[in-house]
């Protein structure tokens, strides 16, 4: 059976395209298909700028949410990074075979640099290699598929690179894994600036639809979207990338496809007001679920124990044997 992983930082509260582009698929077709891992990658939440209590609130509610979302724990592993020790053993392991430059050519690491130095931080090294990190979580478990949003694409690579080229120095140890990506809402973009991905730590609340928003606030949201000088509705991802934009959230929210919804929308009014209401629809039995999950926080935490347990024996023969080929002594 395929094995698949994949995971989601505790750095803000979930977006839209966190759903679109990742969760829905996990609990409708991953889960189902698969021998699926889904993780809450919270040392990826350590390599900027934060608090840690909000940190931990944030882990959880993550948590909450991927169940709400339909996770089933009889079907996946849900589990929290932190909690299994393997993938920090790993991760420096495959340092030892990355390069500095590949890890300096990462867009992600290059733009999240910028936006650190710009708030007048520094650059923690962790945020260097955090691919690294990245990689270990994936090759840990020998997955085969890394279901993401296209914005991840070239951090499974490097997994990919790092996988094939430890296995040509030390000998065949890891699986190499290759991105997944759905056909629609692999990446939604930012409402205020459709250029820019919606991102769940960016600055730009107006921008970003949260998993847990309120209807009116969704609506406020979608209504004040950024669209194109022009009157027809197009579906032009360069020409005109805020309506693009929103046609490909109501299409991924409703199963058809932006360029058949282009043609029956004939204002932007209308193509925002559906979409809003499209948006809502999608969230509401997410919403819902979440209200439940939270008044029996036991039940989150005892489907995070057990993940961990499960997690850890999975991936340890792994790391065990990467220590091994790499030429580390085995514990006596
Ligand atoms: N806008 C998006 N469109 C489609 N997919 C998206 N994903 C994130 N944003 C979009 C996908 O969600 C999964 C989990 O993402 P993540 O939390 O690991 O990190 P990320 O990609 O860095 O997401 P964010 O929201 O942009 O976080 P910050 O702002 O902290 O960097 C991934 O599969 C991702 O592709």
């Amino acid at each position: 059976m395929t094995r698949v992983f994949s995971g989601i930082k505790p750095t803000g509260h979930l977006t839209l395209g966190n759903y679109l582009g990742a969760m829905r698929r996990w609990a409708e077709v991953d889960q189902h298909r698969s021998d699926a891992l889904f993780c809450v990658v919270d040392l990826h939440a350590l390599t900027v700028d934060h608090d840690p209590a909000r940190v931990r609130r944030l882990s959880r509610q993550a948590a909450t949410l991927l169940l709400a979302a339909g996770l089933d724990p009889r079907l996946c592993t849900l589990f929290v990074q932190s909690h299994v020790d393997e993938h920090a053993r790993l991760s420096y392991v495959l340092e030892c075979v990355a390069s500095d430059g590949e890890m300096r050519r990462m867009i992600q690491y290059k733009e999240k640099a910028r936006r650190e130095q710009a708030r007048g931080g520094s650059v923690r090294l962790s945020l260097l290699t955090y691919p690294v990190l990245m990689a270990a979580d994936i090759l840990a478990y020998g997955t085969d598929d890394v279901p993401v949003g296209d914005d991840q694409t070239q951090h499974v690579e490097l997994a990919r690179d790092l996988a094939v080229r430890f296995n040509q120095r030390y000998g065949h140890t890891f699986v190499v894994p290759r991105a997944t990506h759905p056909a629609v809402g692999a990446r939604v973009m930012n409402l205020q600036d459709p250029l820019s991905k919606m991102g769940k730590s960016d600055d730009s609340g107006p921008g970003i639809v949260y998993l847990l928003d309120e209807p009116d606030v969704i609506r406020k949201k979608v209504m004040r979207a950024v669209t194109d000088s022009g009157r027809e509705v197009v579906y032009d991802r360069a020409a005109a990338p805020g309506l693009a934009n929103l046609l490909e959230i109501l299409a991924a929210c409703t199963g058809g496809n932006p360029e058949d919804l282009s043609g029956v929308h004939n204002s932007y009014g209308a193509l925002k007001a559906d979409t809003a209401e499209a948006v809502i629809e999608i969230l509401r039995p997410v919403q819902a679920r979440h209200r439940e999950l939270c008044a029996d926080p036991g039940q989150v935490e005892g489907v995070l124990r057990e993940g961990a347990e499960r997690a850890r024996a999975m991936a340890r023969p792994t790391v065990d044997a990467a220590y091994r080929a790499i030429g580390l002594l085995e514990p006596v």
